[in-house]
């Protein structure tokens, strides 16, 4: 029977790997609601099955469906698509489901996070969240693994990113935002961070991406390739609203060590252009008092960064954009030894994120 474990990762030898190192599988859940997916979220269905079925060629890959669409995800996703009934309030599987962490010997362990849907009734983006605080459980039953209980510490995994050895990146917009843990101040964030995901050096970049509606996840604007090695969104537009967040970002990234001394090789990919949802777009998204508006000239955060690296591939985003061959070409001439694959994901992006939001790997024990 899996269970709640005392004690902390760290104590038991356990850190969460780098998202490049082997995975069991993959982990993604099944969009419906209809404040964030216009049109029913039919468009977003077919966006998240088209991910899905990528992923599936590199990996197992499992999507969590509420009864009422389990029928429904299961005819648009390919057969070796694993389809399972899980509940949810929506399908950021990044935030939403647990973060795993391993121990070097085949161990896999669950973390069981506190979740607040992007910071509760101060400014969070949907209310109630019950249901999606429910999924880091069921996902670690229905996979036989035992869980640390963190739901007294509010995180999402798209705040932070590790390289498996000590270094961990995260924004001080998101996590020390009064939103998540206001009763914390940094050095506890920090104690929580180590105890947990046992890593050493936080490197704190101050803000995440303009338009990112999750207070600035560092998974919009800059991620591991592998260790000492780092992808960020960037733009030479002075006149964009992100310019002296990248810049400030670059500055701060190339500057610093990480736990294990290095300097950071840093590449940066260029944005597409602003993201703005349409009058059409915004006429099929349902109101709902208390939920993050999507109208019409709504901006969105929208990079190529926000990548999912799986098992020998890199699933990447694409937005009809310009830039979006040459955002591929330099994103393979990074990931030399993996196919880089771009899914067109604007019907994701218009919900707030992107293919490393809706995904959570678990890792291979081992
Ligand atoms: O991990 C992410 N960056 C999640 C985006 C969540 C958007 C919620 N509408």
């Amino acid at each position: 029977m899996p269970g709640r474990i005392a004690g902390t990762p760290r104590q038991d030898g356990y850190r969460m790997p780098g998202e490049f190192e082997p995975h069991q599988g993959t982990w993604m859940l099944w969009p419906v609601r209809t404040d964030t997916w216009r049109l029913g979220a039919k468009p977003a269905q077919a966006a998240f099955a088209r991910v899905a079925a990528v992923i599936a060629e590199f990996e197992p890959v499992t999507i969590g469906a509420s009864s009422a669409q389990y029928e429904h995800a299961r005819s648009l996703v390919p057969p070796q698509v694993r389809v399972v009934e899980i509940s949810s309030d929506d399908a950021w599987m990044r935030d939403i489901g647990p973060t795993f962490v391993v121990n070097g010997h085949g161990g896999v362990r669950g973390i069981d996070w506190g979740f607040n849907a992007w910071g509760g009734l101060d400014g969070g983006l949907y209310f109630p969240w019950d249901q999606d605080q429910l999924v880091k459980r069921k996902v670690l039953e229905i996979e036989n693994l035992d869980h640390y209980d963190l739901r007294h510490f509010i995180l999402e995994g798209g705040a932070v990113h590790v390289d498996g050895e000590g270094t961990l990146i995260t924004t001080a917009q998101c996590l020390l935002n009064k939103n998540r843990n206001p009763h914390l101040s940094k050095r506890q964030i920090e104690g929580y961070l180590r105890s947990s995901l046992n890593v050493e050096r936080i490197i704190w970049l101050p803000r995440g991406m303009s338009d990112d509606e999750t207070d600035g996840h560092i998974d919009e604007i800059a991620a591991f390739v592998k260790p000492g090695v780092v992808v960020m969104s960037w733009t030479d537009d002075r006149n964009d609203p992100q310019y002296e967040i990248l810049q400030e970002a670059y500055s701060l990234l190339t500057r610093v060590r990480d736990a294990r001394g290095r300097r950071l090789t840093v590449h940066r990919l260029h944005i597409p252009d602003r993201l703005v949802i349409t009058a059409e777009e915004a006429e099929w998204i349902d109101p709902a008092r208390g939920s993050y508006s999507r109208r019409p000239g709504t901006t969105f955060a929208a990079t190529y960064v926000n990548f999912y690296i799986c098992n020998g591939g890199v699933v990447m985003p694409g937005f009809g954009d310009k830039r979006d061959i040459e955002a591929l070409n330099t994103l393979q001439g990074i990931f030399t030894d993996r196919k880089v694959v771009q899914v067109h994901t604007r019907e994701i992006a218009l919900g707030g994120g992107n293919i490393h939001c809706i995904t959570q790997q678990q890792p291979r024990g081992g």
